[in-house]
């Protein structure tokens, strides 16, 4: 994904039919999950580099390394949030705690009740993104994900799941949730890859 360089620091804030949204909607598919902490594990699973299956506890997941990222949300619903400040953990640093076997080229991202998100390996490990935890300093809401969603600022916002509860390591391609049901299967808002039909071969598995 390529954005628009900025000519003479300008460059289009809001990728193309996208609108500027004041405060901050809540926007899903089904209930908002209770959590429950003595329930709750972070796993990546999958095609990991040593096989195995990594769990953390709500307490250890909430001591892995904090940082700050600002970015913006673009929900293919046509609203646009700027400016968002995140805290949490970056995908990177779990990258390193939990290496992929050197044939993983996609993942797919779990929450509650099974909603689910795949992404390009090299998505899931931009630099910006996260799994939030924070949202301007303060712990998420439970119906902005608490305790902890993921941020994919440079794709449509439904690729972050809410209320996510792990990772899985794939070495092909497979649909999550909305990109089963006529989402993009990339989602990159500057090239506006809404819906399937829009999708050009290879960018991903048949329906
Ligand atoms: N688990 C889960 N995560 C989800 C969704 C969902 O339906 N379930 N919707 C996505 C969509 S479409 C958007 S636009 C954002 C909205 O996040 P917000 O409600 O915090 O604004 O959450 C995303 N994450
Ligand atoms: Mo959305």
């Amino acid at each position: 994904m390529v954005q628009p360089e900025s000519r003479e620091g300008e460059r289009p804030e809001l990728p193309p039919g996208q609108r500027l949204q004041r405060g901050w909607p809540v926007t899903h598919y089904g209930p908002v999950p209770r959590f429950r902490p003595e329930r709750w594990e972070f796993r990546v699973f999958g095609a990991t580099a040593d096989a195995g299956t990594h769990r953390w506890k709500h307490e250890e997941f909430s001591a892995l390394p904090h940082e700050t990222v600002v970015a913006d949300l673009h929900c293919v619903t046509r609203f646009s949030m700027l400016g968002v400040e995140w805290g949490g953990v970056r995908t990177r640093r779990l990258l390193e705690l939990v290496p992929p076997a050197p044939e993983v080229t996609h993942v797919m991202v779990w929450a509650e009740y099974g909603y689910s998100a795949n992404l390009r390996l090299e998505d899931f490990t931009a630099g910006h993104t996260l799994f939030a935890t924070h949202r301007a300093g303060e712990p998420l809401t439970a119906e902005h994900g608490f305790p902890a969603r993921l941020v994919v600022p440079h794709l449509y916002a439904w690729k972050g799941p809410k209320w996510v509860r792990g990772v899985e390591y794939m070495t092909a391609d497979r649909r999550g949730f909305w990109e089963e049901r006529g989402y993009h299967n990339i989602g990159d808002p500057w090239s506006e890859q809404r819906y399937s039909y829009q999708e050009a071969p290879g960018d991903g598995p048949g329906l």
